[in-house]
């Protein structure tokens, strides 16, 4: 039998494969965004460039909480319920099985049946690669791709563990947080980074025995927020009760979204953060890039354990240590 190769795509026909919807292509084009071989990054670049679109209308939310919370349900329903509006929806999904074990993909995906099967959705499990949480500045990139194949909102999973929702800040609309009922005691701990960066909170499962401890949770996040700086001016921050098995509390918070894009867009909020996140792309990358060569350079790596020796030695100071590095950076 004969070996047959897959005919590699063109960027000319990429471009129009993503621009006409083709899944299949959108597929590929994401998987060359998330691959670190030099050859396929420059491929991927030449297509993103093509498939930029700074007038786009879409929406992008990122939904943040704990393991657990019921991220992935609640999005499902969400999706349903915005597909029946008649709009499009992309969802990057946190792959459960690929945080913990950095293997296999499609888990989510087939947790969220009856959103994956719907013909104006599109799943991904996203790329999280040494990130905590499962959002890299990569999907960045991918979001941009959805918008170039004209989906209208974007959904971002990302797991609140205290650095991936930054990550997804830089690159989200709005950021839901969901918030089990009953962990209003957590106020004062490490939620209230998470709790900054919201737009609104969702109390999740408020159902069955829950919905007496979910009311009460309800009131802790509104006082919680009361005592934290507004993120947007002009944007009255909501805690909202949903349950995803019941479908309660779902149109309410997509209301919140279309509320919240409505009053941003006028007041001029929407593009200043979108811009101000592009600018933060940009410099992110430039620095990785600048580390990941600093330190593969083969006269750094060659002297940066032995260097090290020293400063934790005492013989010299970190200081001068860093800057041996550099000199050796130069020099090569
Ligand atoms: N009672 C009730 N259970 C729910 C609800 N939503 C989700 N669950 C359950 O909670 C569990 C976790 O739900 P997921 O949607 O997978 O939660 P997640 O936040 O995406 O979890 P990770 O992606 O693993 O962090 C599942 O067993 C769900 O069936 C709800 O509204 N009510
Ligand atoms: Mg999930």
């Amino acid at each position: 039998m004969t070996h047959k190769r897959r005919h590699e795509l063109t960027v000319d026909e990429f471009v129009e494969g993503i621009r006409g919807g083709n899944r299949n292509i959108m597929s590929q084009a994401i998987t060359l965004v998330e691959s670190s071989r030099p050859d396929h990054e420059k491929r991927a670049h030449a297509i993103l460039d093509r498939c930029l679109d700074t007038k786009n209308r879409s929406i992008r939310i990122g939904i943040t909480g704990s393991p657990g919370a019921g991220k992935s349900t609640f999005i499902e329903a969400l999706g349903l319920d915005i597909v029946r509006v008649g709009l499009r929806v992309a969802v990057l999904a946190i792959d459960p099985s690929s945080v913990r074990s950095g293997g296999s993909i499609l888990g989510d995906k087939a947790r969220m049946e009856k959103l994956s099967v719907e013909p104006s959705v599109f799943i991904r499990p996203t790329a999280s690669s040494g990130y905590l949480g499962g959002t890299s500045p990569r999907t960045h990139e991918t979001i941009l791709l959805c918008e170039a194949a004209g989906y209208d909102v974007i959904i971002v999973e990302t797991v609140g563990v205290g650095q991936s929702e930054i990550v997804v800040n830089s690159m989200v609309d709005f950021i839901l947080l969901l918030m089990l009922p009953g962990s209003g005691d957590e106020l004062q701990g490490i939620k209230r980074g998470i709790m900054e960066i919201a737009d609104a909170v969702a109390i999740t499962k408020a159902d069955g025995e829950r919905s007496g401890i979910a009311q009460i949770s309800r009131s802790d996040f509104e006082a919680g927020l009361r005592m934290i700086p507004e993120k947007h001016p002009g944007w009255q921050r909501k805690v909202l009760l949903t349950s995803a098995l019941e479908g309660t509390g779902i149109g309410e918070i997509w209301q919140n979204i279309v509320e919240f894009a409505e009053t941003m867009r006028k007041n001029g909020t929407w593009d200043r953060q979108r811009r101000e996140q592009l600018r933060l792309l940009f410099y992110t990358i430039a620095e990785d890039r600048l580390k990941r060569e600093f330190f593969s350079r083969p006269a750094v790596a060659a002297i940066k354990d032995s260097v090290e020796q020293q400063v934790l030695s005492g013989e010299i100071s970190p200081f001068s240590g860093a800057l041996a590095l550099l000199d050796a950076f130069r020099a090569h």
